[in-house]
């Protein structure tokens, strides 16, 4: 799928730090299998679950060794490989897990028995990945439930691990809702440089592109150079941005704009914040008066406010979503840079933690590099598995 390969391209640098941990984690106390072993260890069953791994009763072969105990001998099989010919049977297809990791080509796969230690092993990785102990101990903890004393490959691994993200992850992938009330005020917060405006230039453009009528408000009145990054959005994206000269008050601005995006009847009425104030009091005055200001003309506005997160800052996001809840009523993120981070980690941890929707995530500068939040494509791109 073009989008999914654009998205785990983009997320390589993060996904590549889960893999290599969880390569580095099997490989250290693992041992290699026979293909024809494996193949019938992950031969599909009628499991209740998605993903449940498929039991193996007796062990076929002397118990793992504890110890990471060096095989000597890089094919460890004692039948030999039916050497590198086609696959046996071209018309059977193989299983989901067998497809996913090459095993159909009957290469010997590094199994590891989850014990103690590789759970610890796995928490610590998924804590460094940026997820938080909370969340990377519950996630942990499902993983190794029904599962202990198993021996498990990478990719087995990887797949428990994308299921498990996906499912934390899965409610809170939603899009802007649009409500029939218009103009639908949305208003955007987030600390500097979180990438504010550069997502409501992406919004407003796949706004029009769907039929809406937008209007920008440049809120951040602080800085000149903010109205003018906002104007060029406003051309890119081919929707009219309303300013006030620098320093200016933003509730005036956003009341003058509401008042016009009113009259023209527009769908959508975007307002811009400024991300860099003095202090916190400051900020909340602001945000404050703003929404005071547009709700002289509709009780029910902002209809939306969303948080624009940095997704290079990490851990720091969780703060920042604890400092906005309680200067506005944050009702959704978008989380920005997921492009080239190591630390699309925190995303998990933010939708444990707080649940509130991720309309969107920022994968690039350029106005089309706004994606919907797709749960199983981040978290497949986030551990590294391979989807075809
Ligand atoms: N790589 C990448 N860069 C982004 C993304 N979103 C925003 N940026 C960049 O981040 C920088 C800051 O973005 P802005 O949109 O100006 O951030 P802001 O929140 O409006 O900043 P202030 O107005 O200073 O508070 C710019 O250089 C953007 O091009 C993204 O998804 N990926
Ligand atoms: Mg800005």
């Amino acid at each position: 799928m073009a989008f999914f390969s654009k998205l785990k391209d983009r997320l390589f640098k993060s996904s590549s730090k889960l893999e290599e941990g969880l390569d580095a984690i099997v490989e250290e106390g693992g041992e290699e299998v026979a293909a024809e072993e494996t193949a019938a260890e992950v031969a599909p069953e009628p499991a209740p679950e998605p993903v449940a791994e498929p039991e193996l009763a007796p062990e076929p072969e002397p118990a793992p060794a504890p110890e990471p105990a060096p095989t000597p001998d890089p094919v460890p099989a004692p039948k030999p490989e039916p050497a590198p010919a086609p696959a046996p049977q071209p018309a059977s297809k193989p299983g989901l897990l067998a497809r996913l990791t090459g095993r159909a080509a009957g290469k010997p796969v590094v199994k590891r028995v989850l014990d103690d230690d590789m759970l610890e092993q796995l928490e610590e990785l998924l804590i460094t990945s940026d997820m938080g102990v909370d969340t990377a101990m519950r996630v942990t903890a499902n993983i190794a439930e029904g599962r202990f004393g198993k021996r498990l490959s990478t990719e087995e691994i990887k797949q428990l691990l994308a299921n498990e993200i996906a499912r934390i992850m899965e409610p809170v992938a939603k899009p802007l809702p649009l409500y029939p009330t218009t103009p639908q005020v949305v208003l955007v917060v987030g600390v500097n440089g979180s990438g504010k405006t550069t997502t409501i230039g992406k919004l407003a453009s796949q706004f029009r592109a769907a039929g809406k009528k937008v209007v920008i408000a440049a809120g951040d009145t602080f800085r000149a150079a903010a109205v003018e990054q906002l104007q060029v959005w406003g051309e890119r994206a081919g929707v009219p941005v309303l300013t006030a000269p620098e320093g200016s008050d933003p509730a005036s601005l956003a009341f003058d704009a509401m008042t016009k995006a009113q009259e023209e009847g527009a769908d959508l009425l975007m307002i811009d914040t400024a991300g860099r104030l003095q202090n916190r009091a400051d900020l909340m005055e602001e945000l404050a008066k703003i929404v005071r200001v547009i709700r002289k003309k509709d009780e029910n506005a902002p209809h939306n406010t969303l948080l624009v997160l940095d997704a290079t800052t990490g851990q720091n996001a969780l703060n920042q979503v604890e400092t906005f809840q309680k200067l506005s009523d944050v009702s959704g993120l978008v989380m920005t840079k997921l492009d080239g981070t190591a630390k699309g980690g925190v995303l998990v941890a933010l939708a444990d933690k707080f649940g509130l929707p991720i309309h969107a995530i920022g994968v690039g500068e350029k106005i089309d590099d706004l994606a919907p939040f797709d749960p199983e494509e981040f978290a497949a791109a986030l551990t590294g598995l391979h989807v075809e």
